[in-house]
């Protein structure tokens, strides 16, 4: 026994493994179950007890120095793997990382806002999911207009007697608005509006809105008039030329749809104005005096307009793009043509 001790230390110390599976293997040979060492412990229970204290101190000596020695050669191996693999070319170009770009709603959205700020405006949010009160009611719509059945508007609750629903424009916005800051209020509310209607080139049930309201004493049509002239041509360029056609809102008297004049055509007539020389951009309207009662305020002292505009409608005229499905698809080809450096 004494000899095979000796042996395996003079074994340990040329011992050689230069990869991890080397080493592995090495510890097994002496420290695994049917081990060199460990077959000697099993020995050990047979030595004559006067020769136990001498040979178990060896013994013990020699499984610290195997451990020492595997250990060792284990940081070897560690080190050489490490220093193997090929190291970092620090020239080699880097990843490109495309860049992110606003998308087209988000950007026209952004410009009309901006300009009316510059007009002195305020901005206002509000909640997607309202109630009937804030969408219908306080706008004068009457208790069976059309917008009011579950074909035009998402329901969430049915409570029959303010039920809660998707709001069907941001006119809501401006209720709260009224019903809670002091007058003068000038005022636009951007936002997402929802209705239940069939996905085609021109209609999606989820869009975008800004509107406007302006109250204050001594209001008139042709304060409208010359606010949208001005939005008008920020927005289109100083030559453009605006419209008025008479039209019906129940929250507005009386009412107007409002063109500009065709920029792409200059009034000549093409396919993007359908030969008008016009474009349609939004409604809008002197504010009915029921509503105005509704949030608090008195008509004979007040008077006010208001505006309303979707969103990616204008953002198809400045464009020219002919289906408003190409907004809601989220196609990198179609977004990343929006990217410019001023707008990202
Ligand atoms: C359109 C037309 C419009 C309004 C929105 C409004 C809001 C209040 C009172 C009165 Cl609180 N009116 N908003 C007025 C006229 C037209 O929107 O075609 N929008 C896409």
């Amino acid at each position: 026994m004494k000899d095979t001790i000796e042996k395996i230390f003079q074994d340990l110390s040329q011992l050689k493994a230069a990869t991890q599976k080397e080493v592995e293997e090495a510890r097994i040979r002496f420290l695994g179950k049917k081990g060199e060492i460990t077959a000697l412990m099993e020995q050990f229970r047979s030595v004559a007890p006067e020769l136990k204290r001498e040979y178990g101190q060896k013994l013990n000596e020699l499984k610290k120095e195997a451990l020492a020695r595997i250990e060792e050669l284990k940081a070897q191996a560690c080190q050489a793997a490490s220093s193997d693999a090929p190291a970092e070319d620090l020239t080699m170009p880097g990843d490109v990382v495309p860049m992110g770009s606003r998308h087209p709603v988000s950007i026209v959205r952004q410009q009309i806002v901006d300009i009316f700020r510059k007009f002195g405006y305020d901005v206002a949010e509000g909640p997607e999911i309202e109630d009937d009160y804030h969408v219908f009611e306080a706008l004068n719509f009457p208790p069976n207009h059309p917008a009011r059945e579950m074909q035009d508007t998402f329901f969430v609750s049915s409570g029959h007697l303010n039920p809660l629903l998707l709001r069907t424009h941001t006119s809501s916005v401006q209720v709260r608005t009224m019903e809670t800051q002091p007058l003068p209020i000038r005022v636009v509310c951007p936002g997402r509006v929802f209705r239940n209607e069939a996905i085609s080139a021109r209609a999606h049930c989820i869009f975008h809105q800004v509107e406007g309201l302006y109250i204050d004493k001594d209001v008139t049509f042709a304060d409208l008039k010359q606010a949208i002239l001005l939005f008008a041509r920020e927005m289109f360029g100083p030559e453009t030329q605006i419209r008025m056609r008479p039209s019906y809102f129940p929250f507005t008297e009386p009412s107007a749809e409002v063109d500009v004049s065709c920029n792409i055509c200059k009034g000549k007539g093409c396919n993007i104005c359908k030969g008008t020389g016009w474009l349609e951009i939004m409604g809008c309207g002197m504010v009915d005096p029921n509503v105005l009662k509704a949030s608090g305020i008195d008509p004979e002292q007040y008077s006010g307009f208001a505006f309303g505009m979707g969103v990616e409608r204008i953002a198809m005229l400045k464009w020219q793009v002919n289906d408003l499905r190409h907004y809601f698809e989220n196609d990198m080809r179609f977004l990343a043509q929006f990217a410019t450096a001023t707008e990202v």
